[in-house]
């Protein structure tokens, strides 16, 4: 049996799944992303200095992590000496934005998939935005009209989380998540400028001060955004963990695992991380190396040559190709497929016993629900995983605005060489995300950007290997196959978004 779960919503952009269904398990799965863009294309023949403000237009998700990497790339190329406080002031920047899109990617893109919202309408209690919501909700669903009560319903059926408590709590909390998610991108805007798509992120630091009253307010932010990370995101995330213990050992992706790093603790690009990068393949983490990395294009939508490396990869749209099934790209390390994303953050990092706040959580958690590291590779690892990223960034962000020094420097003069080129490599919060620029003549003549739901949502590769997402969903047992909730929570826990897969 054949099913499209597409459009699948609560995520970004535009993604399809198609699945076979035989006795019940998913058989076959291909990822598609539905909508090509061409940002690499766009980018050429400009003045490089526009490169750090367009790509943030790839995404009003994580605009920040582009930012970052194409601030990196151009680093690199230029050579620049960036001072402690540019350094620091883009992990600043960058950090609030992991702990918002957290919060978003919890609450907002997948609560819904196991909290029963619906409990709301017996609510007797007294609380004002309870209240409103139930009375929104009965209103609506009195209202005749034929999809009421977006975005709570429709929904998928399946098994819910049945405690009445537990259920309007969590919804409780997502309205909060919301004030939570202004209160961290306020924190952005201070040392960025704006939310989305920073005015202030450049090559070689900030155009920001680092003054007294701004980290202040930072701090002020960024402490009551963690408070609730630990007062109800983590409790929440532990409820649906009890909850639906089967998702330990659901959604495993088959291949390795991919981390850049994220938040370099010191000046140079090239410091230690706070969370350690490398390649997790056979077991054993080794240090990443750009030049590894292909992009295959076998059954994408394009008619340039497949296999080429990230400094000669070509963009030729060929909307029509026969057998192409995704405009996403198939990116391979060594030929092989990777997961990037928290779990492979996470996993990366506890490896090589680096973050003490990441051992220590990893322990506790894996000790109190009984699961082994390992397991991190699943639906709830991935939720996991997330938890643990935003409490080892909260406690770095906070530390690391102590650092700043209000009378020093925020950026790297700048001196453009005509020709050069560079890679930035960064952790968005979905993972892996590079960047590379090439300069000719003072002008962009290659850029290209290899973003983490490319490499999850990749379509096969010229070898015929099914994506992170595709293997995920493989060897899947479904309830009912017709609706295939265990699918739609298998694809939200890898967080896609199709406007960064594709740009
Ligand atoms: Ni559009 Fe993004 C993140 C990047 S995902 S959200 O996080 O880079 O491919």
């Amino acid at each position: 049996m054949k099913v499209e779960l597409g459009p699948v919503t609560r995520l970004e952009g535009h993604l399809n799944i198609k699945t076979t269904v035989e006795n019940g398990v998913i058989a076959d799965a291909q990822a598609m992303g539905e909508m090509f863009r061409g940002f690499e294309t766009i980018l050429r023949g400009r003045d490089p200095l526009d490169a750090q403000q367009i790509t943030q237009r790839i995404c009003g998700v994580c605009p920040y992590a582009h930012g970052i990497a194409s601030s990196q790339a151009q680093e690199a190329a230029y050579k620049l000496a960036v001072p402690a406080n540019g350094r620091i002031l883009h992990n600043l920047i960058e950090g609030a934005n992991h702990l918002y899109d957290y919060l978003l990617h919890f609450y907002q893109l997948s609560a819904l998939d196991f909290v029963d919202v619906t409990a709301i309408a017996k609510y007797q209690g007294a609380d004002p935005d309870l209240v409103k919501v139930r009375d929104w909700v009965k209103a609506e669903l009195a209202s005749g009209k034929k999809y009421p009560a977006a975005p709570f319903l429709p929904r998928l059926s399946g098994q819910y989380i049945e405690d009445a408590d537990v259920n309007i709590g969590a919804l409780k909390h997502y309205l909060e998540a919301m004030e939570m998610q202004k209160k961290a991108n306020r924190a952005v805007a201070i040392f960025g400028g704006k939310f989305p798509h920073s005015t202030a992120i450049f090559p070689g630091g900030c155009t920001q001060r680092a003054s007294i009253d701004l980290i202040t307010a930072y701090q002020s932010l960024v402490r009551e955004v963690i408070q609730f990370i630990h007062d109800k995101y983590i409790p929440d995330l532990v409820a649906v963990a009890t909850t639906f213990p089967a998702y330990w050992n659901i959604g495993a992706s088959k291949g390795g695992f991919l981390s850049y790093g994220l938040m370099p603790r010191g000046a140079e690009v090239t410091s230690p991380r706070l969370l350690a990068g490398g390649v997790l393949a056979g077991g054993e983490v080794k240090p990443v190396d750009y030049d590894r990395i292909t992009e295959d294009v076998a059954v994408s939508k394009y008619s340039t040559p497949s296999g080429k490396k990230v400094r000669e990869a070509m963009l030729e749209p060929d909307p029509k190709k026969n057998g192409a099934y995704s405009w996403v790209k198939a990116p391979r390390y060594d030929g092989m497929v990777m997961e990037v994303g928290p779990a492979a953050r996470v996993l990366i990092d506890y490896k090589q016993n680096n973050n003490k706040t990441v051992r220590a959580l990893v322990d506790k958690y894996a000790g109190a629900l009984g699961i082994t590291a390992a397991q991190l590779n699943s639906v709830l690892g991935r939720h996991l995983s997330r938890a643990v990223c935003a409490v080892a960034i909260g406690e770095f962000v906070l530390e690391e605005s102590e650092r700043l020094d209000p009378a020093a420097p925020t950026m790297a003069e700048l001196r453009i060489p005509a020709e050069c080129e560079g890679f930035g490599g960064t952790e968005a919060s979905r993972g892996a995300l590079l960047h590379y620029v090439r300069l000719k003549d003072h002008k962009i003549d290659k850029y290209e950007c290899v973003v983490p739901t490319t490499w999850n949502c990749s379509p096969r590769d010229d070898k015929g290997q099914p994506g992170a997402v595709e293997g995920a969903l493989i060897g899947t047992r479904v309830e009912n196959p017709e609706m295939q909730i265990e699918a739609v929570r298998i694809v939200h826990s890898f967080d896609p978004c199709l406007a960064c897969a594709v740009h």
